[in-house]
């Protein structure tokens, strides 16, 4: 007997070429299940005249998905993680996070352009992007550009950018870039002194039901154990930050041979206050299959995807960096940016 697992997706073709990805990977793992890809629309797919900071409203990319998961509509479904956020509605986890691509950001100039680096835009060049986070860092090395929102889909931005000509370049997420075929558009990708990415930046998410422990197990082999603990660690910080999409928040990571290591930042919204804070910890992966499957997720994470005492180890690391950021300011530094940004035209 085939089994068959319904996947939810949303159908801009990036999400299309994730969801495919996920499928082909979990095929060569389970050849005994099918799997029909579901296409939803979400609130972010549809309010367009907005930048996202200004739309305000937490899991723009993935309620309806949600919703239908929580229904029992569909049995998973695959984002983006740095669309998820810190806290999932009851009964949902994020079931597998897969090994990440580039998660650095891109400029991508307008097709013909001369320009090599953002420095040689003329002054007053318009860049576009809606991502505060960007804004903030950008202003702080190119105090000479302007930025302006681009909402839409890859493609449709990418369309902007060349036929429209209002704006010079736009700063899109590497990953996105690679993952549709179009790395020949990457002009060059921001080093991390001069943007430091978003928390989940280019890991692909599977979300699925608390209780479904039959897909939570279908969905294990798809983890990868560095970019989950990464990510658990970057999460943290912002949780502990309170931090969100529309907030100017950026972070760096790595584990290698057990160390892990993250690196915070939050910025004002003109970029002229920065506080960067890095911190490390050893991960002493000893107590493997002893706690597992019995703590609750951590920043929305299925805690079976690898011992509990490494998972609490990853998010504790991002706590610290919280914390002492936290002593230095970094409250007053968002809430400032929150104001600055309801009151800015952007
Ligand atoms: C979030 C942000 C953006 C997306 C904010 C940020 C970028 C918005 C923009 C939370 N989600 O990064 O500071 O620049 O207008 C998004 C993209 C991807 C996932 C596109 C992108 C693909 C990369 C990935 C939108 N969400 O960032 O260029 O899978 O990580």
């Amino acid at each position: 007997m085939t089994l068959k697992v319904r996947v939810g997706t949303r159908e801009s073709a990036l999400a299309m070429v994730q969801t495919n990805y996920v499928i082909k990977e979990l095929k060569k793992l389970h050849s005994e299940y099918q799997f029909e890809v579901i296409g939803m629309t979400t609130t972010g797919d549809q309010i367009l005249d907005k930048s996202l900071s200004k739309i305000g409203e937490k899991s723009l990319f993935t309620k309806e998905l949600e919703t239908a998961l929580s229904a029992g509509e569909v049995d998973l479904v695959v984002h983006s993680l740095k669309d998820l956020p810190t806290s999932l509605p009851d009964g949902l986890v994020i079931g597998a996070i897969l090994e990440r691509e580039d998660p650095s950001d891109a400029v991508v100039f307008q097709k013909g352009s001369s320009a090599k680096d953002l420095a040689d835009l003329p002054i007053k060049s318009v860049v576009g992007t809606s991502s505060l986070r960007r804004i903030a860092q950008l202003r702080r090395k190119y105090p000479h550009l302007e930025f302006r929102s681009v909402r839409g889909n890859l493609n449709t931005r990418l369309r902007k950018l060349d036929e429209d000509k209002v704006c010079k370049a736009l700063i899109l997420a590497a990953a996105g870039l690679k993952r549709m075929g179009w790395t020949n558009r990457i002009s060059y990708t921001l080093p991390n002194d001069v943007c430091m990415h978003a928390v989940g930046q280019g890991a692909i998410a599977v979300e699925c039901r608390q209780e479904d422990t039959i897909i939570l197990g279908v969905l294990e082999g798809l983890n990868c154990t560095e970019t989950a603990l990464t990510c658990v660690a970057e999460r943290s910080f912002m949780k502990a930050l309170e931090g969100g999409c529309s907030v100017p928040l950026g972070v760096t990571s790595s584990y290698v041979s057990d160390k892990l290591q993250l690196t915070g930042a939050v910025f004002s919204l003109d970029g002229k206050v920065a506080l960067v804070k890095s911190e490390h910890l050893k991960i002493c992966d000893d107590d493997k299959g002893v706690h597992r499957k019995q703590v609750e997720p951590e920043v929305g994470i299925f805690s079976g995807l690898f011992s509990s005492q490494d998972m609490a180890a990853a998010a504790r690391l991002g706590r610290t960096v919280a914390k002492a950021m936290l002593v230095e300011g970094a409250q007053e530094i968002l809430t400032q940016a929150r104001v600055d940004n309801a009151a800015s035209t952007f």
